[in-house]
């Protein structure tokens, strides 16, 4: 059935102008990622892996595509087309109003209510805020409140992005595993009398309805972008560490439209107040799809973080468990204003992004599968990264590690110049062999250690000057 989808884009791109939408698949290479990004077509929000690059070929791209013959034919060479109408990375189903396994909204806040009703010991339901369009953001917590043993907080989060049904469903089934699990299940009992966790099944309310009800594909918020026709911002470029970066666009109309400014948006502002309430170390955000655990840095593929070894060992862990490729975020396409890498760098949080399955709305039989597989990696994480970063020696090498990431970030587009001049301040006391092993410790990429080495000697020059 694949290999018959399976034709090479040539037909789509003179096919007559009233096609539908296709998804197309392209290989990862620079010149494909340079061409997608010159004509604003999104290729970081549709599956993409490491190998390949997914994008939507829409009336508005096939004209883009229509006045850019070079960069038509180069896209061409190597292409599929992976659907004929994007729109069936959905579940169909006979009843538009009945979605079968997944929930709609007024569901997901019946059975949320339910459990409170049913266990009332575990269980406790709040609205964080109220969306643009008036809908309620829940935040579940779930904790044995008649234990008196310190607790240790963990966030868990479904939904930043509209179109990815599962992403709620899987935060659900932790919630009915967690609830139906105490007193049965030694090891949920123990969890839940030690750590409390804290769950927002629908980070994104009003784009998760439009979704359901309006707009299949919708994959932003719904909020009004002020002087213009367009609505949404992308609510997983709106986070404000490295908050307008590469990869997140200034546009409205764009799929990852950043917003307006940094933590812009109500559903940001809920993870950053949730984040400052509890001071989570460890944290998992839920997408779809492409079968990954990312990790930070997203913004940047030049350095690792300080902590990557850790964040490497519990991702590979979660990633056996899952079956699914664990890695870096950045090695799958930059992205910046995103989920981690404000918990980690802002937080000093071990902070996941898991991609689940292999489309946006899983077929219904796969789901509980999926949520199984789901659990069992939370399950993991939450037993074995409690304190995540507890061991690790302050050591000179480290710390220099960590100051040499603010230089990396300093760098970045959109950082002040004070920013970065009191960054190279930071570093140019450090003797030359413990910055080279600093460098080497974040897999720094070898044009960017020449470059910092020769900031930190003119640094260093122009101190002695004015000393
Ligand atoms: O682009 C996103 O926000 C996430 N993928 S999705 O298809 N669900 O939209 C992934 C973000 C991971 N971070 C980076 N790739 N840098
Ligand atoms: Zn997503």
């Amino acid at each position: 059935m694949l290999k018959f989808w399976t034709l090479i884009l040539a037909g789509v791109l003179v096919a007559s102008s009233s096609a539908g939408p296709s998804l197309i698949q392209v290989p990862n290479d620079a010149v494909n990622r340079k061409i997608l990004r010159d004509l604003d077509l999104d290729y970081a929000c549709t599956g993409s892996t490491p190998k390949h690059l997914n994008f939507v070929l829409d009336e508005e791209a096939r004209q883009k595509l229509g006045k850019r013959r070079v960069f038509k034919r180069e896209l061409m060479k190597a292409s599929q087309i992976l659907l004929s109408n994007a729109d069936d990375q959905f579940e169909k189903f006979a009843n538009q109003d009945d979605l079968g396994i997944y929930h709609n909204f007024d569901e997901m806040v019946q059975e949320l209510d339910q459990a409170v009703d049913q266990f009332p010991n575990l269980a406790s339901l709040e609205v964080a805020a109220s969306t643009h369009e008036g809908r309620s953001i829940y935040v579940m917590t779930l904790t044995d409140k008649t234990s008196t043993q310190e607790k240790t907080p963990f966030l868990v989060t479904g939904t930043h992005h509209a179109r990815e049904w599962i992403s709620t469903e899987v935060p659900l089934a932790f919630i009915q595993y967690m609830l139906n699990g105490f007193g049965n299940d030694d090891t949920v009992t123990q969890l839940l009398k030690t750590s409390t966790f804290v769950i927002v099944p629908m980070l994104n309310p009003d784009g998760g309805v439009y979704s359901r009800t309006k707009s299949r594909m919708w994959r932003k918020n719904r909020n009004k972008i002020k002087g213009k026709p367009t609505k949404g911002i992308d609510n997983n470029r709106n986070y404000p560490y490295k908050w307008g970066g590469r990869g997140a666009s200034a546009s409205g109309w764009s799929q990852t439209y950043r917003g307006p400014k940094a933590a812009s948006e109500i559903e940001t502002q809920v993870v950053i107040d949730l984040q400052e309430k509890h001071g989570f170390k460890t944290a998992v955000s839920f997408h779809s799809y492409s079968e990954l655990i990312l990790w930070p840095w997203g913004y940047t593929n030049k350095i690792q973080t300080t902590d990557h070894n850790i964040f490497k060992r519990h991702g590979d862990n979660m990633g056996r468990i899952m079956g699914y490729h664990p890695m870096q975020a950045s090695g799958l396409y930059q992205a910046s204003g995103i989920f981690d890498d404000t918990l980690y760098a802002t937080y000093g949080v071990l902070a996941y992004t898991i991609e689940l399955g292999r489309q946006f709305v899983p077929r219904e039989e796969r789901v509980p599968e999926i949520n199984a597989k789901s659990i069992e990696a939370l399950i993991y994480l939450f037993q074995n990264a409690r304190d995540p970063f507890a061991g690790r020696q302050d050591t000179p090498v480290l710390q220099t590690m960590r100051k040499l990431e603010r230089l990396v970030a300093s760098l970045e587009p959109g950082a002040s110049k004070e920013f970065r001049t009191d960054a190279i301040n930071g570093l140019t006391q450090i003797e030359n062999k413990i910055l080279k092993q600093g460098m080497q410790g974040l897999k720094m990429a070898t044009l960017l250690r020449a470059e910092i080495m020769a900031m930190v000697e003119t640094q260093r020059k122009h101190q002695a000057l004015y000393r």
